[in-house]
């Protein structure tokens, strides 16, 4: 029979995508069984056109699971990933906790899909959607000319920070809204926020309306962030170039959903832009907007809730020799998150099946 999926994280802002994902992709699956925290059981959700019970995360919830994808935080992973293969099934976690384990593959299924087949532990790991979002292109370019350097600022949505960042940035939408005096003095947007908002709790360090906040992911040595880490590291494991270059800064906007990114790689071997754009139109899944002069450009608005990653802007960087420059916008929430969940397990269930 068809193999049985538990989606754990239902409820949260990547759980919902993949909900959506689940209903239009092809049916590979018998049961699709929905888990998320004691607060949110007994809950209904709709999948495939069928209500479903969310069921309370338990070591017993696995029971007769093939495949367990998590979409919850580092710490809940980290926990009942191994309990669900403990119990028998093979686990695609999307969170951070084991994308760095060597015996740990860390899969974007167009890049290096065949290396979902060696799982040691049982777990296979889904990118960060910062990374994810150039993976497809930056694949499909290096498979020709061999990447060696990526210099990359990323313009980060607030869904990135799951419902919580989607609601914080409304929120202060809501504040700016008509109040077209603000933003001419230092603070002040700040300022208002505070003043309607209160000291409640935001995920960004700073107010995301009518600003953008350098700083996304926590603190960590050295003055960098826990995303600009996971761009060198996940970028370096996925494309299996342990020594590539990787330089990142990675900026919050105030968009809802979608990453872009401003992407200047160098490779081995000479590239043109034409060249680039014709690989890059023959990537499976990557669509190419890049006509300038007709006013053809990717922007996140134009992308969110597709599933390709859209690129543009391509040029020759003038003064870097084997260097293109490109654009890339991807949707967070869905390649960089449930859809590239979803296409691992997909490949796990045609195993299954074989
Ligand atoms: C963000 N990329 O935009 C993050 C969210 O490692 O899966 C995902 C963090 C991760 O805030």
């Amino acid at each position: 029979g068809k193999p049985t999926l538990a989606v754990v994280g239902a409820t949260g802002a990547v759980g919902s995508v993949m909900l959506g994902i689940l209903t239009e992709r092809e049916d590979v699956w018998g049961e699709i069984r929905l888990v998320a925290s004691a607060r949110s059981a007994g809950k209904v959700l709709r999948v495939r056109g069928e209500d479903v019970v969310v069921q309370a995360l338990t070591p017993e919830v696995f029971d007769g699971v093939d495949v367990a994808m998590f979409d919850v935080p580092d710490e809940v992973s980290a926990e009942w990933a191994p309990i669900a293969v403990e119990r028998g099934a093979v686990a695609v976690d999307n969170s951070g906790a084991f994308r760095m384990d060597p015996d740990v593959p860390l899969v974007v299924p167009e890049v290096n899909g065949e290396q979902a087949r060696n799982r040691p532990k049982g777990i296979i790991s889904n990118p960060n959607c910062t990374t994810l979002t150039m993976m497809d292109a930056l694949g499909a370019l290096h498979a020709r000319w061999r990447l060696t350097e990526l210099v990359v600022a990323s313009y980060q949505a607030a869904s990135g920070a799951g419902q919580p960042g989607v609601d914080r940035l409304y929120d202060e939408l809501e504040v700016v809204a008509g109040n077209r005096g603000l933003g001419q003095r230092a603070g002040d947007v700040a300022e208002a926020v505070a003043a309607k908002l209160g000291d409640g709790p935001s995920p960004f360090p700073a107010p995301l309306a009518l600003n953008v906040v350098p700083v996304a992911g926590s603190v960590k040595d050295g003055g960098w962030t826990s995303e600009e880490l996971k761009v060198r590291n996940e970028s370096r494991k996925i494309l299996g170039i342990p020594d590539l270059r990787v330089s990142a800064t990675c900026v919050r906007v105030p968009v809802q959903t979608t990453h872009s990114l401003a992407v200047h790689a160098t490779f081995a071997e000479e590239i043109t832009v034409e060249e680039a754009r014709a690989a890059l139109e023959a990537a499976p899944s990557v669509e190419v907007l890049d006509d300038l002069a007709a006013g053809v450009f990717p922007t996140p608005a134009g992308t969110v809730g597709g599933d390709p990653t859209v690129v543009g802007r391509l040029r020759q960087a003038l003064d870097f020799p084997n260097t293109l420059d490109l654009f890339v916008c991807g949707d967070n929430l869905r390649k960089g998150a449930a859809l590239n969940t979803a296409q691992i397990a997909e490949l796990l269930a045609a195993e299954f099946t074989a």
